[in-house]
Parts: C-alpha cells; structure tokens; sequence
C-alpha cells in the first residue's frame, strides 16, 4: 500500500465567479473565498481546488488566459492570493490551481503579437495554416461548435482553437512555448502552492499534418477527437515536465482527460510513469449522452448496469497501479442530484446516496461547490439568461440546423454548464446571500429552501451527511486504501460492494432508484455481525437478515469485519 496526502485528502472544487462576491460587483471574488474557508474546514476538506483565478477576458469564464501571473481585476489582487493561500495553509487546508496550458486567451500577448504579422518572432507560439479549397485546413469540430479554425484577415492564414475561437491553441511544439510554461509554473509552485489540475491536457498534441477526420458524408465538421486527443506525444511533455519542474515538488497533480478507458488511463498515472497522480475520466458522464463521447446535447436515460460497468472496471484496473479521481459534479456537468439522483420527491436522499457513493470508492474524491447542500440543476425559460460560451454557440449553431426551441432547451436544462454555475446559495436572502449586489448570472429559484445556512442548522441536512462521510474516511484506512469487490452485479437498482485490506472490511449498500427493492445479500456476507457506520435513513440498522427491502435512494455502510 503505497501511502500518500492526496490518496487520502477529501478535495473541494471552487468556481470562483459563483462562489461568494465580497464587494457587491455580482462576481464572486478572492475575498469571498477567503471569508467561506471555516465553512470549509469545518466541512472537514483538505484540499481546495480553485478554477482559474488569472487575468482574463471572461469569454470562457477565466479558461481564456492573458496573464498567467496576474489575478483577474474582479476576483482582486496578488495581495488577495497571497492571503488567501495564507489563510488556507494556516487551517491544514491545500490549495491547487487549474493549469490552462492547451490554449491562451486570443488577448495574451503572446497572440496579438503571434498575430501582427506572420514574421513576428512568436508566429510560431500558435498553430497557424493555410486555407484548403478556399476554406479551412480540415474538418475538425471545436469541442464548442463550429470548426476549429479561425481565418485571420489581414495574414489569410486560420489559427487552430479547440474550444471558442478566443481561446487560441499553443504550440506545444516550439521549445520556446514549453518554455515560457515551464518559468510560469515554477512561479506558481515557488509561491507555495500545492499543485495543479491539468485542463484539457489530453488535447496539447495534435495529428501529425493536421489531417482530415474520415466522414464519408463530407460534412463541414464533424468530431475529430482521435485527433487531438491522449496521442503518445503528450506523455513525453507530461515526464519532461516533472524531470524539469514537478519533481522537486510535493504536489497533487490531475489532469483532465476525456476520452480514455482504466488501461489507456495508467500510462498518465501508472505509477512508473511521472506523468500526473490521477486524472478525471468521463466514461461514466457519457451515460446518458446517445452518442457517447461525440455529442453531448442528444439525450438517453442512463442505466445502472451500465455504471457498474463502467466504475467497477476502473476500480479494478487502477487497483495497486494507478489511483482514481471520483466525482460526480464539476463546472462542466449538470447537478448530479438533478441527473443521476431525484431533485424532486428525494433531493436530499439522493444527494447523501451519491456522495455515499463518491466517498466509499478506492479513489480520491472531488466535492463541487453546492453539491455539499445538494444543490440542483436550473431551468431558464430564456436563452438570454445563459451565459456559457459552449451553451450559447451550441444554441446559435442548432437554431440554424433548425432544431427545434423546445428540444433545444430541453437539451440545455439537462446537460447544460450554467446547471452548476449558478451563485452558491448561503442563505434565503436576496440573492441568496452570494452577492448585495446584481449576480453575473440567475440564482436558482429553490435557494429560500436549499442553502447553506438552513443546512448547517439542520443534523440532518445533506451537509452534515457530507461532513459524517469525510470524517469516516480519515476513521477507517480501509476507504482509503481498500480493495472494491462488486456484489450482485446484475441487480439492476442496487448497486452493492465491499471494500477490503488488511483485517477491515466494509460493506456499501446503494439503492439508485425510487422504488423499493429487497436486497438479497450473497452467503458470504454475515450482516449479524456488521455494525451499522452510516446510513441516510432511521432504522437501516434494524435489519438484521439476509433479505431485506430498501428504502427510496437509501445508503448504507457497514463494516463488516
Ligand atoms: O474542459 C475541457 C473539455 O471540456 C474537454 O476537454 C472535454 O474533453 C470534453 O468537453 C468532453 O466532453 C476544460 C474546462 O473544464 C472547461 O471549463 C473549459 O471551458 C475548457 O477546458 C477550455 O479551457
């Protein structure tokens, strides 16, 4: 068992826009976190993971970079930073930063001077081609629609973009750029802080000669993720990284990276290979995607046989070599209360079986902002209230492949990024308490009934549930370090494991769905003598028998030995 903090830290994910506004400009800021952090501690993290707090022109929400070593003007200063690390470390509280390093702001310097002439000295910082048959170099769909490429007037060359065309994609292939990443993490890592999340990092390498994806139907983009996507070059940046800067550090590294499966995901995390600790995976939020990992707007109901598979093959295959990242929520996913869970008759049931889930898995588990207080998904009746560039370009490109208004936002109330940007709701004052002054974007209706205040006043609120699952982890080594063993893999409403090293043994019991279904457990496992840890029910612990019926999204621990 090859111990280490981050195996065993509880992390919790800031967005800082919508977290908590110290100065009433309706944008939640530095002070604001700083002002939340005994919330946090109390909630028992160790670790917080702040989304980019750098200067930016806000098409993407701060994923669009023009000064890596400046803090956006709204969040506040350096001097803000400085404090809040300060204050952090001070109460045994990590902190680790997004590293937005597959692509710039289109407002970096870096890229207007790339973009002055095609002779400028950092042309080449940037990918930069010719048009092909009067049109763009090839097929490639942006990950937030359109193609991704942009024509440039004055040179009559495109630059690439995988996501909106502000965001300009570096070239990863000029020493120069590594270069310049290098100095500005070192920067970062030198003023104390404790590690990254690598955003979009599976993207940084591109096919080589920047080749059609294959379309028989010739279309004027279509997904090309096998293009630019987890390619072998990307290992090689990864370990020259940490032999030049991450090794001298103590940190906690993970790197987003869709589109791969476990045995793809060890050679990021293998733990020979020096590249990251973990990575997200995102198999399991493609369950309710029809097409998979190439679409996420047209819809399916997801099925929980599916999910074992999906999680049981990730806990196994990670198992003694490579370690998980688990989640359920981030800024880019719908509430998984509203998803996965029943925001409606069982919010708070549902909340606590997912974050049962989460938290009883071999892996390190990630907490987003409002999913401690079970926080769910928005409907806005108007496309003027959205505000995420992928929401309203994917809407501008639909209208105009004359999708209907109705399937459009029925689309974008399911799987939308708004879904969990929306202001952290504190407490039942106006606003929510997130901000005195006009939010940058709509609070959820439901906060007089869902927020943090009401939750923290209640024992048996969602929050205090998160709190009794965080506190189990650093009771029992066996969540942390434990072996998964799936039990009745084809139940189809409960979802049933145990989890073991050593001595110690414990047993989860998930019941996914509304209905009421009898639990049957194998032969193996004697519950007479399990003790009860944890469940989101009174009188779980009265069952005593092999058989026995569950109650509507009810969890329960055990430890069996
Ligand atoms: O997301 C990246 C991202 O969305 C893709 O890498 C992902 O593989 C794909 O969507 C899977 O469906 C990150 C940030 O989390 C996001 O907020 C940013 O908008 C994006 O990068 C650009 O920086």
């Amino acid at each position: 068992m090859n111990k280490k903090w981050w195996k065993e830290s509880v992390v919790y994910q800031i967005y800082p826009m919508s977290f908590k506004d110290s100065d009433g400009d309706g944008i939640g800021d530095l002070q604001g976190v700083i002002s939340k952090l005994d919330y946090l501690k109390d909630l028992g993290i160790d670790v917080i993971w702040i989304c980019p707090i750098y200067q930016s022109p806000n098409h993407d929400n701060g994923y669009d970079i023009s000064d890596y070593c400046a803090i956006m003007d709204a969040f506040g200063t350096m001097k803000d930073f400085d404090e809040l690390l300060a204050e952090a470390h001070a109460r045994g509280i990590k902190l680790i930063m997004d590293l937005v390093v597959n692509h710039t702001s289109d407002e970096h310097p870096w890229f207007i001077e790339s973009r002055s002439s095609k002779d400028s000295p950092k042309r080449d910082y940037y990918v930069w081609r010719q048009g092909k048959n009067g049109g763009p170099p090839n097929n490639w769909e942006s990950f937030f629609s359109g193609s991704v490429w942009e024509y440039d007037e004055p040179s009559g060359d495109y630059y690439l973009h995988l996501f909106s065309k502000h965001q300009p994609d570096l070239n990863w292939k000029n020493p120069e750029v590594i270069e310049e990443i290098y100095k500005m993490v070192r920067w970062w890592l030198d003023k104390g802080i404790d590690g990254f999340r690598f955003d979009a990092i599976a993207h940084i390498v591109k096919a080589e000669g920047f080749p059609d994806a294959d379309d028989p139907d010739n279309r004027p983009v279509v997904p090309a993720y096998q293009m630019f996507s987890n390619l072998e070059k990307v290992h090689d940046l990864l370990r020259d990284l940490n032999r030049k800067v991450l090794l001298n550090y103590d940190l906690m590294t993970v790197g987003e990276t869709s589109g791969l499966g476990p045995e793809q995901a060890l050679c990021y995390i293998g733990d020979e290979r020096h590249e990251l600790n973990m990575v997200f995976q995102f198999e399991h939020m493609q369950l309710d995607a029809a097409f998979g990992g190439t679409g996420k707007w047209e819809l399916r109901p997801w099925n929980l046989l599916e999910l074992k598979q999906i999680m049981s093959k990730w806990q196994t295959v990670l198992h003694g070599k490579g370690w998980n990242a688990n989640y359920f929520n981030n800024h880019d996913q719908p509430r998984a209360v509203s998803r996965f869970g029943n925001d409606k008759l069982y919010r708070k049931e549902s909340a606590k079986l997912l974050a049962t889930f989460i938290h009883t898995l071999e892996g390190t588990p990630f907490v987003y902002q409002g999913e401690e207080i079970g926080m769910t998904n928005v409907r806005f009746d108007s496309i003027d209230d959205y505000r995420d560039v992928e929401i309203l370009n994917y809407y501008e490109e639909a209208r105009k492949e004359r999708i209907p208004e109705e399937t459009i936002m029925k689309a974008i109330w399911s799987k939308g990024r708004d879904n969990a940007r929306t202001p952290m709701q504190w407490d039942s004052s106006p606003q929510a308490g997130f901000t005195s002054g006009v939010p940058w974007i709509r609070v959820n209706a439901n906060y007089p009934e869902v927020n943090a205040e009401e939750a923290v006043a209640d024992p048996d609120s969602v929050y205090h549930y998160y709190r009794r699952l965080i506190a189990l982890r650093k009771a029992h080594e066996v969540i942390v370090y434990g072996d998964y063993q799936l039990l009745l893999p084809l139940h189809p409403e409960i979802y049933a494991y145990t989890r073991s090293c050593n001595e110690s043994q414990l047993l989860v019991l998930l019941n996914f769905f509304e209905r009421q279904p009898v639990c049957e457990l194998p032969d193996s496992i004697e519950l007479e003598k399990a003790e009860l840890l944890l469940s989101n029910y009174e009188g779980s612990s009265l069952d005593s028998g092999r058989d026995f019926t569950m109650q509507p999204y009810e969890a329960r621990v055990y430890r069996l030995s």
